[in-house]
């Protein structure tokens, strides 16, 4: 458990909020393919005094004294992160995705430009034009799915989309898309449409960091990511491009949509992106999609249907269409066997967004608590036991924390 001392000492309640959150997540096992767990070294930086300080503006040039360390603590995430991924220009302000999003989007287009992006419910995100979001409220967006047979991005269909719509920008990227994406082929539409070309790689950061997926970088104008998924950071978000244009992106950020930078956050991003720059890191990539892969063929194996019969990243759908069991009923059903998951819709989702036909799950997690191949063989039985058989969620419950208590989420190691 982690030192909470001082909280204990302080406020009780907050105290055993803590605790009871720690139990949850040292005996179940977690498969939001959003989440990862942080190293002890990134959370004492994020815990660290760095949280005190207001720094409003960019290294050298902020609107407060006493900025040195802060500058010091930024130039570091700003190199560490452009070494990493290979670019000329990054910013590791923005508090989130979405942030950066709305910055990237501001840098270059106007409110009722057109955008042409992945459609939610086929696995796109909601700053990629929902209507409930402010992307959706502010620019016209256009959107492509799934093709209904392979299940896939037809990048036929983008380029008809883009040809007929004229956007300014198109998006790549998804927040439920089990597939490669073909970067290249999206920026020769964009470059033939005369559009933008922005990758969204917030799922996929680790992985394209490690090199095991393809990068966007040399394709896209602009790339956005949180750094909490696969690149298992802090909770924030950055953006990549060209120098060129990075003076736009920053004023974008500050002032034009955030104050001071959540300094703590930023640090314990420049401590992330050291991390990730070690070859433990490239290994911990490469077994998430080994074990991603062995969830997808077991599942399959017991009769279960994958969207696009497979994965190739860190993260399968399972569709449950035409089936009695809803999304909701199985992240339910899981969640009392002690395995988190989240419902998500499928293509030609049916139900309604908070019932759906689908869940979505992800290894990252589970694969940074040293989970290998035979471990998820065994979760995805336990998965398949369960969504089979409500009658089986008490024993597989059982199951699952005597399989925690061999991977702790915390071992002895800082990083
Ligand atoms: N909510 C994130 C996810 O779960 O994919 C995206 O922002």
């Amino acid at each position: 458990m982690e030192n909470i001392q001082f909280i204990k000492a302080c406020d009780p309640e907050i105290a055993s909020v803590i605790e009871r959150e720690y139990s949850r997540q040292e005996y179940g096992l977690n498969l939001i393919a959003s989440e990862n767990t942080v190293s002890r070294a990134v959370m004492e930086a994020q815990g660290s005094i760095m949280t005190n300080k207001y720094a409003e503006g960019y290294p050298s040039k902020r609107y407060y004294g006493g900025c040195q360390y802060m500058d010091e603590a930024e130039n570091l995430a700003i190199e560490r992160v452009k070494k990493l991924f290979g670019v000329e220009y990054a910013n590791v302000q923005p508090h989130s995705g979405s942030q950066a999003n709305m910055a990237a989007y501001f840098s270059v287009l106007s409110p009722g430009d057109g955008i042409l992006a992945m459609d939610l419910s086929h696995g796109g995100h909601l700053t990629h034009g929902a209507g409930v979001s402010f992307s959706g409220r502010l620019f016209n967006f256009s959107h492509y799915g799934l093709n209904p047979e392979t299940e896939t991005i037809d990048l036929n269909q983008v380029e008809d989309l883009a040809r007929a719509n004229k956007p300014k920008m198109i998006v790549a990227g998804a927040s439920a898309y089990p597939r490669t994406l073909d970067f290249k082929g999206f920026s020769e539409i964009a470059k033939a449409c005369g559009a933008l070309f922005l990758v969204d790689m917030a799922h996929i950061a680790g992985l394209v960091a490690a090199g095991v997926h393809p990068t966007p970088v040399g394709y896209a104008d602009i790339i956005t990511s949180t750094t909490h998924k696969t690149l298992r950071g802090p909770r924030g978000g950055l953006i990549l491009s060209s120098a060129e244009r990075g003076k736009k992106i920053n004023s974008q950020i500050f002032p034009g949509i955030q104050g001071g930078p959540l300094m703590h956050v930023v640090t314990a991003k420049a401590v992330a992106f050291k991390e990730a720059l070690l070859p433990a890191f490239t290994e911990y990539q490469k077994q998430v999609v080994k074990n991603a892969a062995v969830l997808a063929k077991v599942l399959m194996e017991r009769g279960y249907k994958l969207v696009s019969n497979g994965t190739d990243n860190h993260m399968v759908l399972v569709d449950f269409s035409g089936l009695d069991i809803t999304g909701k009923d199985a992240e339910e059903r899981l969640g009392q066997a002690n395995i988190t998951v989240n419902k998500n819709t499928v293509p030609n989702e049916k139900r309604s967004p908070f019932v759906t036909s689908g869940v979505r799950i992800g290894v990252p997690l589970i694969t940074s608590r040293g989970m290998k191949e035979d471990a998820v063989g065994d979760i995805a039985g336990f998965i398949c036991d369960v969504l089979d058989d409500e009658a089986n969620v008490p024993k597989v419950a059982t199951k699952v924390k005597e399989l925690c208590t061999h991977y702790p989420l915390y071992g002895d190691t800082a990083c």
